[in-house]
């Protein structure tokens, strides 16, 4: 094996129809479909190159099981993809990992993309794509920008979404905490699964919102995406907040953002809001009204930093010499 270095950037995705709960744990096959759209500018940086000592090694800021979770990610997909050779992987996020922003979206992306491009197999981005849900079904996005669809089935994949033109939407994410999670989404999506009485409610109404979606998106009708994607949202978190144990991903602040943005929607600024497993709250802006939004928050010091990004998140691949 002699292979350049390769760099890659995937950016993290927030969903509008949310993935939660599985059909298949090893195989992480979602048992909804989900809809999402690139964060330009939350991303993960990873370079993969030769090992030295022939066995695989990751350098970056992990806990124990993370880093374990990512080292036999990259033997199975290895074993999978019939390629060899140990492995150096060096990966960083630019934001708070584990903390409801999406990083296990960006960084198996990046390492599914990664291996592809060291290795030179150049598989179709369909074949990538689930390559990268085998690590978190999310990443499944990642492999994309924009607009981008997630199906259910036996192997599914992500594709993205065909517009005529790009839909320039901005994103403002609100963090509200910078700790780690304490349920893991895999853990909080079985848990739900197995307790919450709402949950086949949930599975019963996703075609639907996804459908519904899907059209808003082509029509460009933001209150119509605003209004299901915000239902979507919740009725994900009502699911979570009635498992058996509950738990509840947000924190006062998040709540005081809702609020806030029920009142900014009043004043007919065009924002809408939605929020993963976590208590940071994202908030879809058109960007003609993004600074005047942005400016409703300004007295809410309890938002530990406010980040400006749009919808995009393209990955870049890039093989070093
Ligand atoms: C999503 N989330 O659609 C949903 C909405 C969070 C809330 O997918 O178990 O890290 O690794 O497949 O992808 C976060 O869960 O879960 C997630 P696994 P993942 O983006």
């Amino acid at each position: 094996m002699k292979n350049a270095p390769v760099k890659i950037s995937a950016a993290a995705n927030v969903a509008l129809i949310k993935y939660w709960g599985k059909t298949d744990l090893e195989k992480n096959i979602p048992a909804v479909a989900s809809l999402s759209i690139g964060i330009e500018d939350l991303r993960t940086e990873t370079i993969i190159s030769e090992s030295k000592d022939k066995t695989d090694t990751l350098v970056g800021r992990f806990k124990k099981y993370e880093k374990k979770r990512i080292l036999n990610y990259v033997s199975m997909a290895k074993k999978l993809l019939g390629v060899s050779g140990g492995l150096k992987i060096e990966t960083a996020n630019n934001f708070p990992s584990s903390s409801g922003l999406a990083s296990s979206a960006s960084g198996f992306a990046a390492i599914a993309l990664g291996i592809d491009e060291f290795f030179a197999l150049d598989l179709p981005r369909k074949d990538i794509s689930r390559l990268a849900r085998l690590g978190s079904g999310s990443a499944a996005r990642s492999i994309y920008g924009g607009f981008v669809q997630m199906d259910t089935g036996t192997d599914p994949f992500a594709a993205p979404l065909k517009l005529e033109d790009p839909w320039l939407l901005d994103i403002l994410v609100l963090v509200t905490e910078e700790q780690p999670k304490k349920l893991s989404s895999t853990d909080s999506m079985n848990l739900t699964k197995g307790t919450s009485p709402f949950y086949s409610a949930w599975l019963d109404t996703q075609e639907n919102d996804f459908l519904r979606a899907k059209d808003a998106i082509i029509e460009r009708d933001f209150w119509k995406l605003a209004r299901i994607s915000e239902h979507n949202c919740l009725k994900m978190h009502s699911t979570i907040m009635t498992a058996n144990p509950p738990h509840i991903y947000w924190n006062p602040t998040t709540v005081k953002i809702l609020h806030q943005v029920q009142k900014i929607q009043e004043k007919g600024l065009q924002v809408f809001f939605t929020i993963d497993a976590g208590p940071q709250v994202k908030l879809i802006c058109d960007p003609s009204d993004t600074q005047l939004i942005l400016e409703q928050f300004e007295s809410m010091h309890d938002i530990s930093k406010k980040i400006v990004t749009k919808v995009g998140g393209e990955p870049r691949i890039e093989r070093l010499t």
